[in-house]
């Protein structure tokens, strides 16, 4: 391509600081180096985590930033050494990689790539550059992706390249809210068919721990939100049972045990609050039930709970991307999804151009929206 080997100015939303709105600027994109794959992006969401992102709640996170983790996009060119992509290739960029070399990756069990913003920062490449600039002033990286951003460079194993059919402005959603949400019930919890599932927290993330639900033949599948307009959505997708905390003057925890006899056998949280993932966890049944802990919460907060609650045999699980290795799982995903093995469309209730990104936000804050597409 014309722009191969060449520095490329295009537009970016630049988180500055903590608590401003995102600025949308021209920019410049380095070339990728060696191992890194440049990519024009097509389509990005909004997830919850790009909130957190702006308020400074995530941890490893360093200003000024270019946020955006749920995307899609066209391979423009790689450096030395990439082999697993070319040039006008659809991509699809992996919030969490797989390197396929540390302990994580060569384990089955295991999606958590040690190359992950856990383990690692990502505000700059491997190399600890970054290849954007603004103003002179050099831009962090995100978890390596930066999606909010017309080009963006990205290491190889953080990049699946997908079916040349797929809608990147409709597959964007498999980077990370609909894979996460479906992969936490499929994947984590294991939910098994004719069995119970609550689900807190009713957005593009706990809507598609829902559809994973019902996929795997849950039988009674509560949601749970204090949004009510969140409802009919939830009902569409499958849950059979639609509550809100605040309709109740007793914990909800509670009312979930008395709606299934001893507690729901899975329980999900996708909010990223203490006190709903305590009562989450006490909603499933105190010997076998499962509580899978999804939203993620403000960096620094400790969480207490009577260990009671785990001594007869409770778990309490984690999981990042709905626990897929995301380099193998991610191009299957997007053939299930031509395949229309599910219907993660419904999840988009906007699409907006890419300059309405902090009109975007609002709709997530005022709770109207369930993901937000932003096209370049
Ligand atoms: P969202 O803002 O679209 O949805 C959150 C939902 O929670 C909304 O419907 C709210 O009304 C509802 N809610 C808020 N407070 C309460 C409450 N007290 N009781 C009941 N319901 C409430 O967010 P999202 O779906 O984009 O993301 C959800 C969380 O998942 C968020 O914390 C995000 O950071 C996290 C996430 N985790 C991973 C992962 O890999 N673990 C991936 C992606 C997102
Ligand atoms: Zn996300």
């Amino acid at each position: 391509m014309a722009t191969s080997g060449k520095v490329i100015k295009c537009r970016a939303a630049v988180a500055w600081a903590v608590g401003k709105p995102l600025s949308v600027e021209e920019v410049e994109v380095a070339p990728p180096k060696a191992r890194e794959v440049r990519i024009k992006m097509v389509a990005t969401g909004i997830c919850h985590t790009d909130e957190h992102v702006l308020k400074g709640c995530l941890p490893n996170v360093e200003f000024p930033v270019i946020p955006g983790h749920e995307g899609a996009g066209i391979v423009e060119s790689i450096g030395e050494g990439v082999s697993s992509v070319k040039p006008g290739d659809k991509v699809i960029p992996l919030c969490v990689p797989q390197c396929g070399e540390c302990s994580f990756c060569l384990n089955p069990e295991s999606n958590f790539c040690q190359k992950s913003h856990i383990c690692e920062p990502q505000n700059l490449l491997p190399d600890k550059t970054s290849r954007f600039t603004c103003k002179g002033k050099q831009i962090h990286h995100f978890l390596w992706v930066s999606t909010f951003a017309e080009y963006t460079v990205i290491p190889e194993y953080a990049v699946a390249k997908i079916d040349t059919a797929a809608p990147l402005d409709k597959v964007c959603l498999l980077g990370c809210g609909f894979s996460t949400g479906y992969g936490a019930a499929i994947n984590t919890a294991k939910v098994k068919p004719g069995s119970t599932c609550a689900i807190f927290g009713l957005g593009g993330v706990g809507l598609s721990v829902v559809m994973g639900c019902k996929a795997a033949g849950a039988s009674r599948i509560i949601a749970v939100d204090i949004n009510k307009d969140k409802f009919a959505k939830a009902k569409e997708l499958g849950a059979t049972d639609c509550i809100s905390p605040r309709d109740f003057n007793k914990p909800i925890q509670d009312v979930l045990i008395e709606m299934t006899g001893q507690g729901v056998d899975y329980s999900f949280e996708a909010i990223g609050l203490a006190e709903t993932m305590i009562a989450a966890l006490a909603s499933c049944n105190m010997s076998t039930g499962i509580f899978v802990m999804i939203g993620v919460l403000n960096a620094g907060t400790e969480i207490s709970i009577d260990p009671m609650l785990l001594l007869t045999g409770r778990t309490w699980k984690g999981t990042a991307l709905g626990g897929w290795k995301m380099r193998d799982s991610i191009p299957k995903l997007v053939s299930s999804y031509l395949e229309k093995k599910f219907n993660s469309d419904l999840l988009i209730t906007h699409t907006l151009p890419f300059a309405k990104v902090n009109e975007g936000f609002e709709l997530l804050r005022a709770g109207k929206s369930i993901r937000s597409i932003l096209l370049f």
